[in-house]
């Protein structure tokens, strides 16, 4: 039977003359930030400390003694980061350059010293460049001549932190006779029976040639069985009555273990093993009278992604644990986000990301690596694209989460309009990889997943790649020139991205800008803003509805984040409206990989953004919202859930002193997963030019499943900074739970139109969390904003901690 080590311990890095403790997995940033060499690059100005870290060669060492009565041993990197040329006792064992592929060496009767030493990615990238020739790129940095997350050479919310390591596990691996060494399960439903059919592939050694192997495949109590006298063969295995595999909020998530064991007369040899769940996944993009559709389709039900874009969650990746997925992804799913698409500039995450989205049922869009530049398709990357393509098809493949394969970020549309064709010249730029190579790749490995060319993509070159009818569409016009009312001017059949930045929690900007006094153009605000123009923007979103407070930090930072929130929520609700034309919204971006002002609702430290309570009232199954369009004001409820939802929804028109002008009801009745767009009447339709009027609408006793719930929306006619808020007074108890030192229930009672009143908990403790965002309340309601992680708490910090529209 096969026998593993793992290479955990007992790594140094060479540094001068000294050689440093190494962990494994892991990379040189975080062994000299332990060994002290460096101050953290994540706080105050430290990134900038640290850029010849990346400059550099950097080599990693360790004893290699085994000794094994197998006849193969083999050294396994599961990830090496990125151009390293590997020796072990002074012999060569081979080179690498591609941090997204796995690397077997044949190291059977060697021993010594291993020495794995890493070129600058600069060098190895200028070296490529060499070769290939320049190409276009959206950021100053060489991404696109070495296969390596690209948002190492910083982004717009990331940091240069050039990194090289051994960024995922390594092992030993002892073996005789035969391995299992490439397995491909094809998992499909056909009426109520599962069907897998399992593409096995092995590896002999040369005593093994000849021997004649079995194969034998498991899942729950169904078994399958093949000899084989060759190295290849496949088993099919067919489940009747099998569970589904739903995308939360649809059904169940049920994960079948699938077991695998290669054995000869001797006994077993090699085992495998994966969680897969049985599901249909097409991709209907057909043509209609609006365009060129984009709706995902599974088990049959068509369906709205309520999606959020995933980056690295740390600008060193290989900290990121399986406890930290757990998290990230769970509060996702608390988010009501049901689909997180895994952005093309970072990296094909590991196995542990994808389990958990298979059980929390988080559906997966996974992009290619490619973003935002022109790639060169001669080699050397042309066979590490597509050694890479082949690698992580094969491994994300057994994964029921995994619902769509990418073939690239805006490439397609930055080869049309962002001026790459004169500078090309007709040099390569990736097309064949997105339009030829990894289509291919895909149709022959993982034929049961659709693919699509490119975010965006209108699916040919006879449309705009980012025209809003055809495909998949970025919105990103509103967040660089506009108003995020303007989201409401088109209708995308799939918005893969839009945004609005924020600053992340105050206690985050602590942290990480220690001793620094707090203003948006602070020396470290400054260094942790890394979009372009990002501060004009975050003011001129802010400006257009609140006068823009100067000299006021706090204010500044609660209306970026609220703002932030409504925008996001504008554009969600306005889309959601208009399933199933749009069927699809992928806010970017759900996390960050440091502490930064960027578009995350998470912020860098794990704290949440206002935005990120926001998105889950916008992605609840049911939402009720009031948009102005051009009849007129409609209310649309959509119902997403699978139960009709029949309500009736008071609308009241009001005046910001609470006095009611009118109020009205209409019925609802909307059908399971759909959309019911009403007339406001014009009689109840605040008017714009009093300056005072706004109107709620309330939905109560909703019958059917999930039912019961009070849902309202609100629609106020005139910006802020125009309406005639009255001075925000209310009352705040704080309710401690019985029991409970760490939680603390405050109670708002509003004795006026408080508007958008939120709860800064990390104000109450860095480990504060509060359960609710900004709230509206109207005069004589109350608000309970529970708060968790906080210790005793004093009151005067409870209401230092509120926030709320305070424009008089
Ligand atoms: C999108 C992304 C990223 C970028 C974001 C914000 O286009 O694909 O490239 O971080 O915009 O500018």
């Amino acid at each position: 039977m096969k026998d593993v080590t793992q290479l955990t311990e007992g790594w140094s890095l060479r540094h001068g003359d000294a050689l440093l403790p190494a962990r494994v997995p892991g990379c040189v940033h975080t062994d000299l930030l332990a060994a002290q060499v460096i101050e953290d690059p994540f706080t105050g100005l430290g990134e900038k400390e640290v850029e010849w870290v990346g400059r550099r060669a950097w080599t990693y060492v360790r004893r290699l003694a085994h000794d094994s009565a197998h006849e193969r041993t083999d050294l396994v990197f599961d990830g090496l980061d990125t151009a390293a040329s590997l020796t072990l006792g002074g012999r060569p064992l081979g080179t690498t350059r591609n941090m997204h592929r796995r690397y077997r060496f044949d190291v059977t009767g060697l021993d010594g010293d291993l020495e794995v030493r890493f070129a600058s990615a600069y060098d190895e990238a200028a070296a490529v460049r060499a070769v290939t020739g320049e190409r276009p790129n959206v950021y100053p940095e060489p991404s696109q001549y070495i296969r390596k997350m690209a948002c190492n050479f910083g982004w717009d919310w990331g940091p240069t932190l050039v990194t090289a390591g051994i960024w995922r596990p390594v092992r030993l691996e002892h073996w005789s006779t035969a391995r299992i060494s490439r397995v491909r399960p094809l998992v499909t439903v056909d009426g109520t029976t599962g069907r897998v059919e399992i593409r096995l592939d092995v590896e002999r050694t040369r005593q093994g040639q000849d021997r004649t192997l079995t194969a034998e495949a498991r899942v729950a109590g169904v078994r399958a069985e093949a000899v084989l006298t060759g190295d290849e063969t496949v088993l099919r295995l067919d489940l009747p009555d099998v569970r589904l595999w739903w995308p939360r909020g649809y059904g169940e998530q049920p994960l079948y273990d699938l077991d695998i064991t290669l054995g000869d007369d001797t006994g077993p040899l090699d085992t495998w093993h994966r969680r897969i769940g049985f599901r249909t996944v097409e991709l209907d993009r057909s043509p209609d009278e609006h365009g060129t559709g984009f709706t995902l389709v599974v088990n049959g039900v068509r369906i709205f992604a309520r999606g959020a874009n995933w980056i690295p969650d740390d600008a060193f990746p290989s900290r990121v644990t399986p406890e930290r997925y757990r998290t990230r992804l769970t509060q996702a799913a608390e988010a009501n986000i049901d689909l997180v698409r895994v952005w093309g500039g970072g990296i094909y995450e590991d196995d542990a990301f994808y389990d958990a989205c298979d059980e929390l049922g988080l559906m997966v869009w996974q992009d290619f690596l490619f973003a935002c530049s022109a790639y060169p398709e001669e080699q050397p990357l042309r066979g590490e694209v597509e050694a890479e393509a082949r690698d992580n098809v094969v491994r994300l493949m057994p994964h029921p989460s995994l619902v769509l394969w990418n073939g690239n970020n805006e490439n397609l549309w930055g080869f049309r309009d962002w001026d790459w064709e004169p500078a090309l010249a007709g040099d390569s730029w990736g097309e064949g990889y997105y339009l030829g190579l990894l289509p291919r790749v895909v149709a022959e490995l993982d034929p049961t997943r659709p693919y699509t060319a490119g975010s965006p993509w209108s699916g040919s070159w006879d449309h705009h790649p980012n025209d809003p009818a055809h495909g998949t569409h970025h919105s990103w016009e509103v967040w660089n020139r506009q108003d995020y009312a303007e989201y409401r001017a088109s209708v995308p059949r799939f918005v893969a991205e839009f945004g609005w930045q924020a600053p992340p929690a105050l206690a985050t900007l602590r942290r990480a800008l220690p001793g620094e006094e707090l203003a948006p153009d602070s020396p470290g605000m400054l260094h942790h803003q890394k979009a372009e123009d990002g501060n004009g923007k975050l003011n001129r979103g802010v400006a257009r509805h609140f006068p823009l407070p100067d000299g006021d930090f706090d204010r500044w930072h609660y209306l970026t984040q609220l703002v932030q929130a409504r925008a996001v929520a504008a554009g969600i609700e306005h889309w959601r409206s208009h399933w199933p034309v749009c069927a699809g919204t992928v806010v970017w971006q759900l996390n960050d990989c440091w502490p930064v002002t960027s578009w995350a609702a998470i912020d860098g430290d794990g704290r949440t953004k206002p935005l990120y309570h926001e998105l889950k009232r916008v992605y609840a199954d049911r939402l009720l919202t009031l948009q102005p369009t051009a009849d007129g004001l409609v209310l649309a409820a959509v119902n997403q859930s699978a139960e009709p939802w029949h309500t009736t929804v008071t609308l009241r028109r009001l005046e910001a002193d609470g006095t009611t002008l009118l109020e009205g009801t209409l019925d609802v009745a909307a059908a399971a997963r759909s959309v019911v767009r009403l007339a406001v009447p014009g009689a109840l339709t605040p008017d714009e030019r009093s300056g005072k009027e706004f109107l709620v609408a309330d939905a109560s006793g909703s019958a059917g499943a999930g039912g019961g719930e009070e849902l309202r929306a609100l629609h106020f006619p005139v910006p802020d900074k125009d309406f005639a808020h009255p001075a925000p007074r209310y009352d705040v108890a704080l309710e401690p739970v019985p029991g409970q030192r760490d939680r603390v229930d405050v109670v708002v009672s509003a004795r006026t139109l408080v508007r958008d009143l939120l709860l800064q908990a990390d104000r109450l403790g860095p480990a504060a969390a509060c359960d609710s965002g900004p709230l509206t309340l109207l005069p004589g309601e109350r608000a309970r904003f529970r708060v968790t992680g906080c210790g005793p708490v004093d009151p005067q910090d409870v209401r230092a901690a509120l926030f709320c529209v305070d424009v008089v």
